[in-house]
């Protein structure tokens, strides 16, 4: 069974298509066909990078006795949020129109213990030869004016497969602890309100992430210290 026919035999069933004809069968198994495709090659470029900063992390137990990561979450964004993201792009509903303009489907979130960690996992990803950075936002040193603070880089990342190598763009959000905790409960209650939040809640929220950078600082400054003093 070659793949062509093993999409229109997989897709057969499917009711939205009982009554249409084989061309139309056709046209839907090739984008059926393409999208698992280009999921398998996102999750399989997420795979390479969380190996990648896994190892990064076990180096620097066996070096230094510490863990500069404290936890790595990955996920690839879901079928309708994407088809909602090229609705709100004005873009076509297409696998290529995706893998184009949408940089952020393979995403992973890596949480840090310090500041200085953070900065230490973007420069060993930066620096390894077979990834090329395509964007870069550093929203610890300019954070957005919501109080968001997180570092984010979008890496093209060579996946080999069976017969080729292939790129594919993964953003990778690097942030503290308490970075993580801000802006997971900040989307949480975002989310939570079907309207925009209020002026007054959104200055609060914002007054607590300048409290959250504090202390984050403040954790900075004191493992310094203690290091300095081994
Ligand atoms: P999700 O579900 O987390 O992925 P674009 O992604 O191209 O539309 P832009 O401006 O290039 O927009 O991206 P940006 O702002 O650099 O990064 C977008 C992601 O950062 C968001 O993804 C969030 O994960 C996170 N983020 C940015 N600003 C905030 C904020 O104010 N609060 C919180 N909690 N997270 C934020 P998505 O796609 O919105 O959602």
């Amino acid at each position: 069974m070659s793949e062509k026919e093993f999409y229109i035999d997989t897709i057969e069933n499917l009711p939205a298509l009982y009554n249409s004809d084989q061309d139309m069968r056709e046209r839907f198994a090739s984008v059926f066909m393409e999208f698992l495709q280009l999921q398998h090659l996102y999750q399989s470029a997420i795979e390479v990078v969380k190996t990648h900063l896994s190892i990064i992390d076990s180096e620097f137990s066996v070096k230094f006795q510490r863990n500069p990561i404290h936890n790595i979450e990955s996920r690839l964004k879901s079928p309708e949020s994407i088809i909602g993201k090229l609705q709100k792009k004005g873009l076509p509903l297409t696998p290529e129109a995706a893998q184009k303009n949408l940089l952020d489907m393979a995403g992973i979130r890596v949480t840090c213990c310090y500041i200085s960690d953070i900065y230490q996992v973007v420069d060993l990803l930066s620096r390894r030869d077979d990834y090329v950075v395509l964007k870069q936002k550093d929203y610890i040193k300019n954070p957005k004016p919501s109080g968001y603070r997180s570092y984010h880089l979008i890496l093209n990342v060579p996946v080999y497969l069976s017969s080729q190598k292939k790129y594919a763009p993964v953003e990778v959000q690097i942030r503290t602890m308490a970075m993580d905790f801000w802006a997971s409960l900040e989307h949480q209650l975002r989310y939570k309100q079907s309207a925009a939040l209020t002026p007054e809640i959104s200055e609060e929220l914002r007054e607590c992430a300048e409290r959250i950078a504090e202390t984050d600082l403040q954790m900075q400054r004191l493992f310094m210290e203690i290091s300095d003093l081994d």
